[in-house]
């Protein structure tokens, strides 16, 4: 063998691992095919629960995160014509979230994982423009191109960090079920130089479709526009954006602020879970593994999360021989990952308008909107679940 760790994928799980590795004394290297540039400029997730913030703080790689980060005590949930503020911190006990872009996580794991161990394995840390395109999970093998030359290594353990549409999961798909639902939605979401226009995030239900007002900074804001599935970006002009923006958050005194608009893309909404997360000496760990739509704000957490708890396991088996963390691995990421799977398909439910919605299914919804904003049982499930939680530290309540 090479190395006890390979690692497909730099994201955010793959960089997690990486770290949480090498703090413990063992060496991984990671091979990413895109380059450096590109993973850090990537534009997504925006949403940390407490628990990401503190895993990120504890592995020394937050003081960007603790000066830039924005902290937030509650959401806006907007619908007919109103305000309605979830005190999350309230509802939870202080709980926050922090609103800290995807790419500063990434270019702060990066940074870290450079800047720690430099040149530990057989060459470095992360290879960047290295495409894996095989993967034999009985017995470790690893092919990737990298600088136009196809290589091959060996690990005793293999992670598939490789995301939603990599190589890893399809590679062992025939040993594990795939539990998948597609949303008849997509999300249309732009990052635009103009300062949000509130300063918390609002999720708003209109009858034309569901639109989310966030930011990344007090200058630039992140906002999202419920699309059909299969519609494509040049379809949608900047002027067309901002009108459909101004009109699903419409409220008398409200407007959003426009500007420039420095990004925007389509993202199909959809969920999948895979059991088990592995096969062999192939773990799956983040987007690989599973898929949540974004309007629970769970992805990123999700991976982060599962990462932990394959690192633990890792330590343990490196470090006594103890495989039992390994062998538990799957189920105790599936508690977590089936709860973010259920609160996410749940929020998207009630804020999304289906083209097909019968009236019957209209009033449904606008019953359990009233309801969350209403009943204190209803908007702490909500907050419970917003801020992060973890079924496989409870017990059942009798
Ligand atoms: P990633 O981030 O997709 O990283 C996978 C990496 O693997 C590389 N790769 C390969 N490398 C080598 N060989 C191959 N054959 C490879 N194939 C792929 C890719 O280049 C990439 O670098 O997965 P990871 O690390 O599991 O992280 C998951 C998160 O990125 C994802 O769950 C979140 O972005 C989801 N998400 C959100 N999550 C949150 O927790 N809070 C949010 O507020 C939130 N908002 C969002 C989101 C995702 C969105 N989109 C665009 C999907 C908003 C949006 C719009
Ligand atoms: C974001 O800021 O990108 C964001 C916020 C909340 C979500 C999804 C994405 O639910």
């Amino acid at each position: 063998m090479d190395l006890p760790v390979a690692i497909v994928g730099g994201g955010p799980a793959g960089l997690v691992l990486a770290l949480l590795l090498w703090r413990a004394g063992i060496a991984s290297v990671v091979l990413e095919s895109r380059s450096r540039e590109y993973v850090e400029r990537r534009v997504r997730a925006g949403v940390l629960e407490q628990g990401t913030v503190d895993l990120l703080a504890d592995l020394g790689v937050a003081d960007r995160l603790h000066r830039k980060g924005l902290v937030h005590r509650g959401i806006i949930l907007r619908f007919g014509g109103e305000d309605h503020r979830i005190a999350l911190s309230d509802l939870t006990g202080g709980r926050v979230i922090t609103v800290y872009g995807q790419q500063e996580v990434v270019k702060d794991l990066i940074a870290a994982c450079l800047s720690d161990r430099p040149g530990v394995g057989p060459g470095d840390p992360i290879l960047f423009a290295a495409e894996v395109f095989a993967v034999d999970p009985e017995r470790g093998r690893i092919r990737y191109r990298h600088g136009g030359v196809d290589r091959e290594i060996a690990a005793e353990i293999v992670v598939g960090c490789d995301g939603g549409h990599g190589v890893c999961r399809p590679t062992i798909q025939a040993h594990l079920e795939v539990f998948e639902r597609e949303y008849p939605f997509a999300w249309l979401g732009i990052l635009a130089r103009a300062a949000p226009a509130h300063d918390e995030l609002i999720y708003s239900a209109h009858e034309r479709g569901f639109a989310l007002h966030s930011m990344r900074s007090q200058a630039i804001s992140r906002l999202y526009l419920q699309v059909r599935p299969h519609e494509r970006i040049e379809e949608w002009p900047d002027e067309r954006i901002w009108a459909e923006l101004q009109r699903r958050f419409a409220r008398p005194g409200f407007r959003l602020n426009e500007g420039p608009i420095l990004e925007k893309s389509i993202t199909p909404m959809r969920s999948a879970v895979c059991e088990p997360m592995q096969h062999g000496r192939l773990y799956l760990a983040g987007d690989a593994a599973h898929i949540v739509p974004a309007t629970g704000a769970k992805g990123l957490n999700l991976a982060v999360a599962g990462v932990r708890v394959l690192a633990a396991a890792l330590i343990a088996h490196f470090g006594s021989g103890d495989d039992a963390g390994l062998a538990a691995y799957s189920a105790t990421c599936l508690q977590r990952v089936w709860r973010a799977e259920q609160f996410s398909a749940w929020m998207t439910a009630m804020l999304h308008r289906p083209d097909d919605e019968t009236p019957f299914e209209r009033r449904l919804r606008e019953s359990q909107l009233r309801y969350v904003v209403t009943s204190r049982a209803a908007a702490m499930t909500l907050a419970e679940n917003y801020v992060g939680y973890e079924p496989e530290t409870r017990a059942p309540v009798h």
